[in-house]
């Protein structure tokens, strides 16, 4: 199996973030991915290879330009506005507010391109942000070029960024422009299946109205938890898309065998859709020990689930997403890894 990650995707290295009415220290951290990284590496079946640059089109068959621009001219707006640190929006448009309009002040543009104020956003974000949609490119090429399996180390992650607005530590939608990008090449159908503790919004919003992307999460009820306006069971696609969007959310405190309930429900959509690919939007934060999510899987638990996501028995590239106590991440993710490849 192939891993692809570049060093560069640990240029986004954010100090603080806003969470609980405070700023405390950030989650989402480089020392994440070479947690990962390293424990993967230690597995036989693992290889790393130098990779490719896909360029920027791949992005913007899921993304708006205009956004990607932004995203690009971010730090040199905030130098110019005369600002240091990292950059949080907090104004965003209202109900009845106007969204066709981008504004020029700095402020406003952070507004409409994002959905919270918990995503701090320096000047190497959006390098670290195109390496991470890079490594999904690759992961999706190796997929097809006839590998059974890839993983991309994504980071920073996706799922929560939709076409033109970033959020929930996401910048590009990694899964997305993988899927997409299968798409492009020839694929007639791709499922994507979001097992993180989160809901997958931004994936869903992508393809929520397309019958060529079936999309399922598994994911704290948004009722709960993050990024609560999104992720309902009653959300099933519209237009083309009726019918190919699926949500399990589960309550809080779930264990092993609620979730593993639900990602087999999922398994058995994918298989009636019987798509040419799987993207798996992996997030290990439904661990016990995370500090920001309450679902309660052990270690012991991973390898198990590795094993049940093998019996899709579809072309399977993995895209990392969340997964935030950094000391465990990477046994938590290699052993789920290691029942995959055993399954
Ligand atoms: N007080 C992913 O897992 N903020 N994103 C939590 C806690 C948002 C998680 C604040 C969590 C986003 C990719
Ligand atoms: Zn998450």
């Amino acid at each position: 199996m192939q891993l692809f990650f570049s060093p560069t995707q640990l240029d986004h290295d954010p100090k603080k973030e806003i969470s609980d009415g405070k700023l405390v220290d950030a989650v989402e951290v480089p020392k994440r991915a070479e947690m990962i990284f390293d424990a993967l590496m230690k597995l036989p079946q693992i290889e790393h290879k130098p990779q490719q640059d896909f360029g920027r089109d791949p992005i913007a068959q899921v993304h708006d330009r205009a956004y990607i621009d932004f995203l690009a001219a971010f730090g040199a707006l905030w130098a110019e506005a005369g600002r240091s640190g990292e950059g949080f929006p907090f104004v965003w448009p209202g109900r009845d507010f106007r969204t066709d309009r981008v504004p020029n002040h700095l402020d406003g543009k952070l507004g409409h391109y994002s959905f919270d104020a918990g995503t701090p956003l320096t000047d190497k974000t959006f390098g670290a942000a195109y390496a991470s949609a890079q490594s999904a490119l690759n992961g999706a090429s190796a997929l097809l070029h006839g590998d059974q399996a890839s993983f991309a180390l994504c980071r920073p992650p996706g799922h929560h960024a939709g076409k033109d607005y970033y959020g929930g530590y996401c910048f590009f939608n990694n899964a997305a422009i993988a899927a997409q990008y299968l798409r492009d090449q020839g694929a007639q159908r791709v499922s994507i299946f979001d097992v993180d503790y989160h809901h997958g919004n931004g994936t869903q919003s992508i393809f929520y109205d397309r019958a060529d992307v079936q999309f399922l999460s598994v994911h704290a009820d948004p009722m709960d938890e993050y990024p609560y306006f999104l992720g309902h069971a009653d959300e099933k696609g519209v237009g083309q898309g009726h019918g190919h969007n699926f949500n399990y959310p589960l309550p809080l405190g779930t264990t092993a065998d609620a979730l593993m309930a639900a990602i087999g429900a999922g398994l058995a959509e994918i298989n009636s859709y019987a798509p040419d690919y799987l993207v798996i939007s992996l997030g290990v934060d439904f661990f016990e020990g995370d500090p920001i999510s309450q679902f309660k899987l052990t270690y012991a638990d991973m390898p198990a689930i590795g094993t049940l996501l093998k019996t899709a028995n579809v072309p399977t590239l993995f895209v990392m997403e969340g997964g935030y106590a950094v000391d465990d991440l990477g046994r938590n993710v290699a052993t789920l890894i290691d029942g995959f490849l055993a399954g």
